[in-house]
């Protein structure tokens, strides 16, 4: 069963979405990839977030780009932490997309990274299995000192 759902607007979100995977895949968290669009197919979206809990999902990371609905919809819908990936624009610079994810209304709250921020994504996710993963807080805890570690060997 999938811990994490990953869901996109479109196929052309997949090289940010895939950074949130591979993270995921090197944690060794079960995930389930999906594309799914709130706008060209709404029956199909409201069916992923209405079972997206009995599916097992503890996290949902959705990405979308201009109008980006899909973030603040899934919010709406699942009960649990939604994590927003807004997606780099060409005509806005993906202000559009950020600003569309970000100002939800209170009392449906989407954790929103930076525009194209794939693997942070994915790392909030992890950070949030990990609250009740102890082994999983210990990789966590791993891969950040090997970021340290990555800094000080390039200040040599
Ligand atoms: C959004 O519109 C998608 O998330 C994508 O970022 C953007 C453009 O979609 P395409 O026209 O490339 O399918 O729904």
């Amino acid at each position: 069963m999938a811990q994490v759902g990953i869901v996109m607007g479109s196929d052309s979100d997949m090289p940010v979405m895939a950074k949130a995977a591979d993270i995921l895949d090197q944690l060794g968290i079960s995930y389930e990839m999906r594309i799914i669009s709130a706008h060209r197919e709404p029956d199909e979206f409201f069916e992923y977030a209405r079972t997206a809990e009995e599916k097992g999902f503890k996290v949902i990371i959705a990405g979308a780009g201009m109008a980006a609905h899909l973030p603040g919809m899934c919010a709406a819908i699942f009960p649990m932490p939604v994590i927003g990936i807004p997606m780099h624009t060409t005509s806005l610079g993906g202000r559009d997309s950020l600003y569309s994810i970000v100002q939800m209304p209170t009392g449906i709250p989407v954790a929103t990274v930076a525009i194209n921020g794939g693997a942070n994504a994915g790392i909030l996710a992890a950070k949030i299995l990990a609250t009740s993963d102890a082994a999983l807080l210990q990789k966590l805890k791993s891969y950040t000192n090997t970021l340290k570690e990555s800094v000080i060997e390039k200040d040599k």
